[in-house]
């Protein structure tokens, strides 16, 4: 007689092990989003630019919201998600403009991701997730298009005199900044 155990684990859920492992892959990367926010925040903080590490701080609970919504999508989905290690977070940043563009940096590291992913579930016919993600494709898009202005800041205020701080007044209004679409609309969450 055959051991039912197996058969049972892969009738349990339609997203693919595959899916999954993507899955938690994209679970862990948001755990480092949030982890290297918190980290610039602190530094921020620790520096004196106070609106920078107000929009930091805000932007690591975003990224922790993020990872928790993939976290219930794929439980909910009857598959595992894992809760992440994330190590190796970047603590010591050479100037204030130097947080930013890393920023930038990682929010194109994440949107490559989610494309990714999105294209291999739609591949794979796995047509719930792929819709699921269209949330995040959508919210990488403002991500990169708001982390994009607060380095663009840099070069129009400029960074001599009180403008640093001025630039650091400025990155403290993008806090809840709407990004209008190309259509017209927001890309809200
Ligand atoms: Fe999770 O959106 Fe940025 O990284």
């Amino acid at each position: 007689m055959k051991n039912n155990t197996a058969s049972f684990v892969t009738l349990k859920t339609s997203v693919a092990q595959e899916t999954q492992e993507m899955l938690n892959k994209q679970i862990e990367l948001e755990a480092r989003s949030s982890a290297a926010y918190l980290a610039a925040a602190s530094w921020c903080d620790k520096e004196g630019y106070e609106n920078s590490a107000k929009y930091l701080y805000d932007h690591a609970n975003e990224e922790r919201m993020h990872m928790l919504k993939i976290f219930h999508y794929l439980n909910e989905a009857g598959g595992h998600a894992l809760a992440p290690e994330v190590t190796d977070i970047k603590y010591h940043y050479d100037s204030l403009r130097h947080v930013f563009e890393q920023a930038l940096e990682h929010e194109i590291k994440v949107t490559h991701a989610i494309n990714n992913l999105a294209d291999y579930c739609f591949r794979n016919k796995d047509f719930a997730t792929f819709h699921f993600l269209q949330w995040f494709v959508n919210e990488q898009r403002e991500e990169e298009v708001i982390s994009r202005r607060a380095v663009e800041l840099f070069d129009i205020i400029g960074e001599e005199g009180q403008g640093i701080w001025m630039i650091d007044a400025e990155i403290g209004k993008l806090i809840n900044a709407e990004v209008a679409t190309a259509s017209g609309g927001a890309a809200g969450q």
